[in-house]
């Protein structure tokens, strides 16, 4: 039903692809040798830590997180459930799993995310019930917002690929802590019991020439949770961070939520737009898709360190009423470092008072 963001995602991965080659090897035929279009889906609507604190719903039980580590295969599968979700039901009177902690098997980049749902049997489940996804490296600061853990994949209910960036990924230690938040909703008519959410994470051993992406959430609501409430009538937002970073942007996608209409970033400290997000809605408002804006033309867009990032989210409720939670703005992107080593500081210190973190903490010193 929503095929048509799959459209404004290709482009986008093929200019990561392409960003991801040494610029002077980039002519512009070669976007011949980007992937395959389906690891291309985009991040769009993923999600930023909004339920970080503030929401109070009833909770799920039962819920548990499994892996898998397919070795040869260079594989993670992870699963998180059962999870039961009955007909017409508001993700505020759903029961919500508890956040879900995964540990990181071994030292790896991880390359990819594809997310699915299914039953019991392993049938697929629409994603129309997954309100959204977060993943969050417990064990490392956000670049942009240190005060959150670092945001490192998330998803909703398009259910879309984080597409992999040849040479590129996201660096991860052995025990690792990664919390889930998964959120779940049924806005259908159908019941459906015993639902998992599958993710599956494929991986590059440390020693691989791979090098280290940060995705970059840059939120209305600044360092803050991400969802807000939307007043009747037009809306517009404002939130500021600062990169602290050299490093260049390397394109950046938008999540917003329905009644959407625009969303932009700009570099304040250079006075300059950086992209302009324009929300496609259905006839009722509903959100259809936000477009992809990639930098390739310039080789990415360069933040300096000390760059201030102004985002602007505007919404037009055409529901006459307020709506509480009902919004969020989002521009995700992905972020190379001009000195990786310097994101190293990002690694929070290990806090003694638990036995996992008191042995990674021996083991890295
Ligand atoms: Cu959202």
């Amino acid at each position: 039903m929503k095929r048509a963001h799959w459209k404004l995602q290709i482009p986008f991965a093929m200019v990561i692809a392409l960003a991801a080659l040494p610029r002077t090897t980039r002519p512009a035929q070669q976007q011949q040798n980007a992937p395959p279009a389906h690891d291309m889906e985009h991040m769009q609507h993923n999600h930023g830590g909004f339920m970080q604190e503030g929401m109070h719903h009833a909770v799920a039980k039962g819920v548990k997180l499994e892996q898998q580590v397919d070795a040869a295969a260079h594989i993670m599968t992870l699963r998180e459930g059962p999870l039961t979700l009955p007909a017409n039901t508001s993700h505020m009177k759903m029961p919500q799993p508890p956040d879900v902690f995964w540990t990181i098997p071994l030292d790896a980049f991880l390359l990819a995310y594809t997310p699915r749902l299914v039953d019991a049997n392993g049938n697929a489940v629409p994603g129309i019930v997954l309100h959204h996804t977060a993943f969050w490296n417990t064990d490392r600061s956000d670049f942009l917002c240190p005060n959150k853990e670092e945001h490192i994949f998330g998803a909703g209910s398009e259910l879309t690929n984080w597409m992999e960036i040849p040479g590129y990924g996201y660096r991860v230690q052995k025990s690792d802590k990664i919390r889930i938040e998964t959120m779940v909703h049924n806005p259908t008519g159908t019941s459906y019991d015993k639902v998992y959410l599958e993710v599956k994470i494929p991986y590059a051993d440390p020693a691989a020439t791979t090098k280290s992406v940060y995705p970059a959430w840059m939120d209305v609501q600044s360092c803050g949770n991400s969802g807000y409430d939307l007043k009747a009538g037009k809306n517009e937002n404002t939130g500021t961070v600062t990169v602290k970073y050299n490093g260049i942007l390397l394109g950046v996608g938008g999540h917003m939520h329905d009644y959407a209409k625009q969303i932009t970033l700009e570099d304040s400290t250079r006075k300059e737009t950086v992209a302009i997000l324009d929300a496609k809605l259905d006839d009722k408002g509903q959100l259809l898709s936000m477009p992809v804006v990639t930098f390739l033309d310039r080789g990415g867009y360069e933040f300096s360190a000390g760059d201030q990032l102004r985002i602007t989210a505007t919404y037009d409720n055409i529901t006459g009423k307020p709506l509480a939670s009902g919004a969020m703005g989002i521009v995700v992107g992905y972020f190379l470092p001009a000195n990786d080593s310097a994101m190293s500081a990002l690694r929070r210190k290990p806090k003694p008072t638990t036995r996992q973190v008191a042995a990674a903490s021996s083991r890295d010193r």
